[in-house]
């Protein structure tokens, strides 16, 4: 099996990251190239890189390099439509960040777009389906002696957020990972969904809307309260418990010491997701390098990031209505059974 070739687009925060990952941790990559449309980004993104590593401006410029196999798109949810259907056009592999779009509309295009050229390229980066906590519960509840699960309790908390960050970003860019994982665990497909704004705690910018309380209904039933809470200001704090009908099934947290001093029993909390699941991202590229290899996608996608997108829509649309809101989309195409 040869070196997977990546090339980079997006060098912040995630993409810096990765470029780590699958340059130093990860087997059967290399990062050739990177891009970004900030020229110091992508120069500290190609410092973390491989030897020799490439600096582009441009995507198609990126993605039409014939020393690039595969492409990694770490750009703000925006501009992933672009990043994605230039690979996909140029028929080579892509891992996309969540969310694959941020409209339902631009998922849609992106997934007739790939059924088109008949082949499966898109991976979705919905790495919480590789975190071993959710895998374990998965296991449990696929079981079968939990019987049905009827309510899912959750928690999406961050130590605090920028003043880029929207009211309706609590959905597209953090809930959105519920949304997709909840999907996954339950084998289910989201119904209605209504969002409660309560009391703005005093941390939030102005007009950013936090915490918000996500519910959630399945077709068979089950019922999710999420809380999501981007200034909680204590931690990177992510939580799920499953009440089924025999039982409850609860998400492990990251395991720290746990100490006794000054007459407090205490242990730490993760401070963010670049920590809390750094184990899920390595495993998740690992995954993906892999199955490329292969010419398949094993993990979440394109249809995956579509119908994760019509859901947040719903979301979206429900923060403004204050009332549930109907989740529909199509049969799954047979391209994605
Ligand atoms: P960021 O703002 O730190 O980095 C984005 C980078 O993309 C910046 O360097 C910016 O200059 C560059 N950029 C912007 N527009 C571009 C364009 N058109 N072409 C090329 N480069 C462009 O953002 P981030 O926190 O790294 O997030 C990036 C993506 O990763 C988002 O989609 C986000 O939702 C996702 N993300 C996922 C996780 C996860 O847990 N899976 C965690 C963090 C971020
Ligand atoms: C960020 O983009 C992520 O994807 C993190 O996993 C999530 O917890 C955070 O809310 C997002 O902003």
């Amino acid at each position: 099996m040869g070196t997977l070739k990546i090339g980079v687009i997006g060098c912040g925060a995630i993409g810096r990251e990765h470029i780590k990952r699958l340059s130093n941790r990860l087997t059967g990559s290399k990062v050739v190239a990177v891009m970004d449309v900030f020229e110091e980004g992508a120069k500290k993104g190609a410092a973390m890189a491989n030897e020799g590593c490439k600096v582009y401006s441009d995507i198609n410029a990126i993605v039409n390099d014939p020393d690039v196999d595969a492409l990694v798109v770490t750009t703000p949810g925006f501009a992933h439509k672009d990043a994605v259907m230039a690979a996909v056009k140029a028929g080579k592999p892509v891992f996309c960040e969540k969310p694959l779009c941020t409209t339902s509309d631009d998922c849609k295009e992106i997934v007739d777009a790939e059924m088109a050229t008949g082949k499966h390229l898109v991976q979705v980066g919905f790495m919480r389906r590789y975190d071993r906590g959710y895998k374990q519960m998965k296991e449990l509840i696929d079981g079968g002696t939990f019987g049905k699960p009827l309510v899912i309790k959750c928690t999406h908390r961050a130590i605090n957020v920028d003043d880029s960050y929207t009211t309706e970003m609590a959905v597209t860019d953090t809930a959105i990972h519920e949304i997709d994982v909840l999907h996954w665990l339950l084998g289910d497909d989201w119904k209605k969904v209504q969002v409660i704004m309560g009391e703005n705690t005093k941390n939030a910018h102005e007009g950013l809307a936090d915490p918000q309380i996500m519910i959630m209904q399945s077709k068979g039933g089950a019922t999710v309260v999420l809380e999501v809470y981007v200034n909680c200001g204590f931690g990177y704090d992510i939580n799920c418990e499953v009440v089924c009908e025999e039982g409850t099934i609860t998400l492990p947290c990251p395991s720290f010491p746990t100490v006794r001093k000054d007459c407090k029993i205490s242990t730490d909390i993760e401070q963010n997701w670049i920590l809390r699941f750094i184990d899920s991202y390595d495993v998740e590229l690992q995954d993906w390098i892999d199955s490329v290899a292969k010419g398949e996608v094993n993990g979440p996608n394109a249809w995956d990031g579509y119908i994760a997108e019509v859901t947040a829509d719903a979301l979206v649309k429900a923060q403004k209505t204050g009332t549930f809101e109907e989740v529909s989309f199509g049969d799954t195409p047979a391209f994605y059974k």
